[in-house]
C-alpha cells in the first residue's frame, strides 16, 4: 500500500466532499476520507477476487442477521498495514485511535447467530473460500440502550448517520420483488470482505427496499404531500429496522416480508448469475451453487427458488423440488421452543399465495414419501409443514435440506436424540455437528495487540493467525516465569485500558487490581444473568455480616441487552443495578465488591471488555446454550471458564482441562431427571443463605421505595406465573454448587502465578475455536467447495 497515495487520497476527498483541508477536517470526516482511501486500494484485488469465484462451485450464506461491528481497525489489521497507517496519520498530526472510535458499530444482529455470520465471512476470505454472504442493509440496527432511572430505555441506531464508506452501491444488480399488494425494488449493496493477507477479498451483498418511483406525482400536484409519499415510506419500511427476536403481532406481517424480500432479491441474483454463466438447464445447479441458511430466517428461499424454476423457467415441480433437495442446507441454533419459527399460513396467503401453493405442494410429496415409507397418519403428523393453520419452517428445512447441523457437539446429540428426534430417524445422513468458531482477528490480534505480540514473539512468527492450533506450542512456556509474568502484565494493561473507557463512558470508577468477573450476553431467563446476581447478593450479605471475609476484591462486570417486549429481562436489568446502588451505598462492602452494568454492549464494546477479563461466566442451564461463542473469545484472551456442562463449554473444558475451568451445576441429564419433581420451594425453606437473598427482592432491601418492581422475579423463582413452573431454568437448584464454585474462584486467585498458568493453558488450548477450523469443515463437509488457489 502506497503512503503517499493514501495521503493524496485522503486530501482529495476532503477537499471533493466537504471543502477543507484533511488538517481542518472533524474526526468524522478523517474516518470517512481513509475509510474510502483504503477502498480505492482494494478494489482491484476485490475485483480479480470475484472473477476467479466464478469459474468454480460456490456457496451463499443467506443470513438475516450479521453483526458485523466496526470495519476500519479490522481491515487495516486483515490487510496487515494496520501499524503503517498509524504512523501515515501520526505524520498528519491525527490519532488512529480516535479516528476508530469514531465508527458506528455496523449492529444488523441480535447476538451469538449474526455475530457467528460476521465471524464466518471473514474466516472464508482469510481461507480463500468461494462464499459469499448475502443480508439485509437495515436503515436502523440494533438498538442503542440507555439507562434511565435504573431501567434499559432503547433508542434508534443510526449507523449511517457519518456515511457509508465501507459498501458498493450496486444499482445495475437491482431486482424486482413481488407482493401480493406491491411491487419494490431490492438494490444491493456489497461490502468487501478482507481476508487475513489482503489477498482475497469477498463480498457480503446487502440489500435494501426501494420504492419503483420516488412519488405519486399527480397526488403531489393536488397537494396531497402525505399520500404521496406514502408508497415511498411503505416500501422502506421494509429494511428500515432489525426486528428483536421477540416481536410479536403487529410487527409480524413485516417481519414475514423481510423475509420474503430477503431471499427473493438473493435467489434471483443467484439464479440470474447462473444462467448467465451457465446457460438455462437447471440440472447442474447444485454443481455450482450450495446455499446455507442461517437458521429458519430464511428457509423461503426454498419455496422462491421453486416457484422461479417452475413459473419462469418453465421446470416440473417434482425436478425442481429435486434439485432444490441439493442445494439448500440448514443451520439450527437454538432449542428453544418459542424461537422456533412458526407462520400463520393465513399471513402467507395474504402476503404470497403463490409461495404458499408451492408450500403446500412441499407438504404433500413430503407425505407422499412418508406413505411410501409405511409410516401411519399419527407418525406422519409429526412431520407435517403445514399443522394447525401454521407453517413449521424448521420442517421445511429438514425435508428439503440435504444437511442439517447443530452448533456445538452436545447441542447436536440433544437434536437427534431430542429435539428432532423422529427427523433423526427419517434422515439420519443428513445430520451433522459444526462446533461454532470466532475469528480470531478481530477477537486477538485487533482487541488485544499486546497478546498477540506475545505470542508472536514466542512462537517465532505470526502463522499462529492464520492457523489457531499452532497455539498448542505456548503449553511449553508453562513453567517459564518470564512468560507468566507477561501475561500478567498485559492483563494488566487490558484491565487498565477498560478502567479508563469505564470511566469515559459510564463515568465509573473500578480498580484494575481487583478481579474481573465477566459476564456478557443477551439478556435471557436461560443465560442465568439472575443466578451471578444472586450470588453477588449473597456476598453483599455475607460481607456486612463479616467484613474480614477473606476473599479478594472483585469487579461483577456486566453487559447485556434485553428484548425490548421481554419484561422479566428487563427486571434483571434492574436488579443488577439495584445491588450495585445497594453495594455502593453500604461502606463496609464497597471497598470489596463492586458491580458494574455497562450501556450498550456491542461488538465494540466486547472488543474493550474481552481480553480485560480475568473469569468468564458461561452459567446456562445445561441444556439450554445451543454452543455460546462468548465463551470462545473470553479463552483465547485467558479467561477461565466458570460455567456449567452447557452448549461448547463441554468441548472448551476438554480442551484446556477441566483443572484450569471452574465447571459446576446439574448436567444435561440431571436436569432431565429432576424436572419433573422439582421443587423449588425447598430449596428456599432449608437453605437461610438463599431465603435471605430472595426476600432481599421484596422487603424493601432493593427496592426502598417498596414499588414491588421485583416481585415478579421473587414469584416466578418459587411459586411459577402464567402456567409457567416454577424457576423453569433452575437457579436455585444450582445455587448452592454456583456459590461453592465462586469460592474456589477467590481461593485459586490468591495464587497469581498459578491463574496465569491457567491462563496460558487456554489460551494454548482455544485453537480449536476458530472460525477458520468451523468454515473449512462447512466447505469440505456440507458445502463441497474448496480454496481457491
Ligand atoms: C425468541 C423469543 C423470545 C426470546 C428469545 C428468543 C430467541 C432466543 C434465541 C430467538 C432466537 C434465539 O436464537 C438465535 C441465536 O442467536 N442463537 C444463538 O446462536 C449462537 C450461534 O450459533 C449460539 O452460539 C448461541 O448459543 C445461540 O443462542
Amino acid at each position: 500500500m502506497e503512503k503517499q497515495s493514501i495521503k493524496e487520497y485522503m486530501e482529495m476527498y476532503c477537499k471533493m466532499t466537504y471543502g477543507k483541508t484533511v488538517k481542518h477536517a472533524t474526526t468524522a470526516e478523517v474516518w470517512s476520507a481513509l475509510s474510502t482511501a483504503i477502498m480505492s486500494q482494494i478494489v482491484d484485488r476485490w475485483y480479480v477476487t470475484n472473477k476467479a469465484y466464478k469459474s468454480q462451485k460456490m456457496a451463499f450464506y443467506i443470513s438475516a442477521e450479521y453483526l458485523m461491528g466496526r470495519a476500519l481497525g479490522n481491515n487495516l489489521i486483515n490487510l496487515q498495514e494496520y501499524d503503517q497507517v498509524k504512523d501515515l496519520l501520526k505524520e498528519l498530526n491525527i490519532n488512529l485511535n480516535e479516528v476508530e472510535e469514531m465508527e458506528e458499530d455496523a449492529a444488523l444482529g441480535n447476538g451469538g447467530l449474526g455475530r457467528l455470520a460476521a465471524c464466518f465471512m471473514d474466516s472464508s476470505a482469510t481461507m480463500h473460500l468461494p462464499v459469499q454472504g448475502y443480508g439485509l442493509r437495515y436503515r436502523n440496527g440494533l438498538f442503542k440502550q440507555c439507562f434511565k432511572n435504573g431501567e434499559q430505555v432503547e433508542e434508534a441506531d443510526e449507523w449511517l448517520k457519518y456515511g457509508d464508506p465501507w459498501s458498493i452501491r450496486k444499482e445495475a444488480d437491482m431486482v424486482y420483488i413481488n407482493f401480493s399488494d406491491m411491487k419494490v425494488k431490492a438494490i444491493p449493496y456489497d461490502v468487501p470482505i478482507i481476508g487475513f493477507g489482503g489477498a482475497t477479498i469477498n463480498t457480503l451483498r446487502l440489500w435494501q427496499a426501494e420504492p419503483l418511483c420516488e412519488f405519486d406525482f399527480n397526488l403531489y400536484n393536488n397537494q396531497q404531500y402525505d399520500k404521496a409519499l406514502e408508497q415511498k415510506n411503505r416500501t422502506e419500511d421494509i429494511t428500515r429496522v432489525l426486528y428483536p427476536n421477540d416481536s410479536t403481532e403487529q410487527g409480524k406481517l413485516l417481519r414475514l416480508r423481510q423475509q420474503y424480500f430477503l431471499v427473493s432479491a438473493s435467489v434471483q441474483d443467484m439464479v440470474r448469475d447462473f444462467k448467465r454463466r451457465h446457460g438455462n438447464v437447471f440440472d447442474d445447479f447444485a454443481k455450482w451453487h450450495a446455499v446455507q441458511l442461517n437458521d429458519t430466517h430464511p428457509v423461503l428461499a426454498i419455496p422462491e427458488f421453486i416457484r422461479i424454476l417452475v413459473d419462469e423457467e418453465g421446470e416440473s415441480f417434482e425436478k425442481a423440488l429435486g434439485t432444490a433437495r441439493k442445494v439448500f442446507a440448514y443451520t439450527n441454533h437454538t432449542i428453544l421452543q418459542e424461537a422456533l419459527e412458526k407462520w400463520d399460513a393465513y399471513l402467507m396467503q395474504k402476503l404470497f399465495p403463490r409461495i404458499y401453493q408451492i408450500i403446500e405442494q412441499i407438504d404433500a410429496a413430503l407425505v407422499q414419501e412418508l406413505r411410501e415409507k409405511g409410516y401411519s397418519d399419527d407418525r406422519i403428523n409429526m412431520y407435517h409443514i403445514i399443522k394447525e393453520g401454521k407453517v413449521h419452517m424448521a420442517h421445511m428445512a429438514i425435508y428439503v435440506g440435504f444437511a442439517i447441523n447443530g452448533v456445538a457437539k452436545l447441542h447436536t446429540e440433544i437434536l437427534k436424540n431430542t429435539e428432532l428426534h423422529h427427523w433423526y430417524e427419517l434422515y439420519p445422513y443428513k445430520f451433522q455437528n459444526k462446533t461454532n468458531g470466532i475469528t480470531p482477528r478481530r477477537w486477538l490480534v485487533l482487541a488485544n495487540q499486546e497478546l498477540s505480540s506475545l505470542i508472536t514473539e514466542k512462537l517465532g512468527s505470526n502463522e499462529w493467525m492464520m492457523d489457531l492450533s499452532l497455539l498448542k506450542q505456548l503449553t511449553k512456556f508453562v513453567e517459564d516465569d518470564e512468560v507468566l509474568e507477561r501475561l500478567q502484565s498485559i492483563k494488566y494493561t487490558k484491565k487498565c485500558q477498560l478502567a479508563e473507557c469505564i470511566k469515559a463512558r459510564e463515568g465509573i470508577e473500578i480498580d484494575p487490581n481487583s478481579l474481573f468477573d465477566v459476564q456478557v450476553k443477551r439478556l435471557h431467563e436461560y443465560k442465568r444473568q439472575l443466578l451471578n446476581a444472586m450470588y453477588i447478593l449473597d456476598l453483599y450479605f455475607r460481607l456486612k455480616e463479616n467484613p474480614n471475609l477473606d476473599i479478594p476484591k472483585v469487579t461483577f462486570i456486566f453487559g447485556a441487552k434485553a428484548f425490548p417486549g421481554y419484561y422479566r429481562a428487563k427486571s434483571v436489568i434492574k436488579l443488577i443495578l439495584a445491588i450495585g446502588d445497594l453495594i455502593n451505598r453500604t461502606p463496609e462492602v464497597k471497598d470489596k465488591i463492586q458491580v458494574v452494568f455497562v450501556t450498550n454492549y456491542s461488538v465494540s464494546y466486547a472488543e474493550r471488555i474481552i481480553p480485560a477479563a480475568d473469569l468468564s461466566k458461561q452459567i446456562s442451564t445445561a441444556g439450554k446454550e445451543a454452543s455460546g461463542t462468548g465463551n470462545m473469545k473470553l479463552m483465547l484472551n485467558g479467561a477461565p471458564t466458570f460455567g456449567t456442562y452447557d452448549g461448547a463449554n463441554v468441548e472448551i473444558v476438554a480442551e484446556s482441562g477441566e483443572e484450569n475451568n471452574f465447571i459446576f451445576g446439574l448436567r444435561v441429564e440431571d436436569i432431565n431427571n429432576l424436572r419433573n419433581n422439582y421443587n423449588p420451594k425447598e430449596y428456599y425453606d432449608k437453605s437461610p443463605d438463599l431465603k435471605r437473598v430472595l426476600d432481599a427482592f421484596i422487603d424493601g432491601t432493593l427496592d426502598p421505595a417498596n414499588t414491588g418492581c421485583f416481585r415478579d422475579l421473587y414469584e416466578a423463582l418459587l411459586v411459577g406465573k402464567n402456567w409457567e413452573r416454577p424457576d423453569q431454568y433452575y437457579l436455585l437448584a444450582d445455587f448452592k454448587a454456583f456459590k461453592a464454585m465462586q469460592d474456589k474462584v477467590f481461593e485459586c486467585y490468591k495464587d497469581r502465578r498459578k491463574w496465569a498458568q491457567m491462563s496460558l493453558m487456554n489460551i494454548a488450548n482455544s485453537g480449536a475455536f476458530s472460525s477458520d477450523r468451523t468454515i473449512m469443515q462447512y466447505a469440505s463437509e456440507i458445502w463441497g467447495i474448496s480454496p481457491i488457489s
